[in-house]
């Protein structure tokens, strides 16, 4: 009998983890929704070493970017954001690496961990 009472406990126990695990899925298929920020696309290579940044300095963004330097956003709330592809569809944050240098409008998801700021690019267009 008290056998059979733990084992119930146990497959109690083991439905209700099952269940929050099904629950923290759907939480994070119910993403945040996309915020959208303007700003100039930054080649961080260049900008986080000597600040280079806009139109003057556009040209070699593209080419920092196109040989794999990480892209953020220097946006006008003040923050600059790594900017992040889609794991599902990356097209616009390849759109985003040819804006380098550009004013740009971004739809996607912040997020932020141990003091770094990132948005994941959804959809990108100039402004
Ligand atoms: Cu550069």
């Amino acid at each position: 009998m008290r056998k059979s009472v733990a084992a119930v406990v146990l497959s109690l126990s083991l439905a209700l983890c099952v269940l929050a695990g099904a629950s923290f899925a759907a939480e994070k298929a119910a993403a945040p929704s996309d915020v959208t920020l303007t700003g100039e696309i930054l080649d961080l290579a260049c900008y986080i070493a000597h600040g280079a940044k806009g139109p003057e300095h556009a040209v070699c963004a593209v080419k920092c970017a196109e040989m794999g330097q990480p892209i953020g956003l220097a946006a006008s709330d003040g923050k600059v954001y790594l900017l992040l592809a889609d794991h599902a569809d990356s097209s616009a944050f390849t759109k985003a690496k040819s804006m380098a240098g550009k004013k740009v409008e971004i739809k996607g998801e912040v997020a932020a961990k141990d003091g770094m700021n990132a948005l994941t690019v959804h959809a990108v267009q100039s402004v």
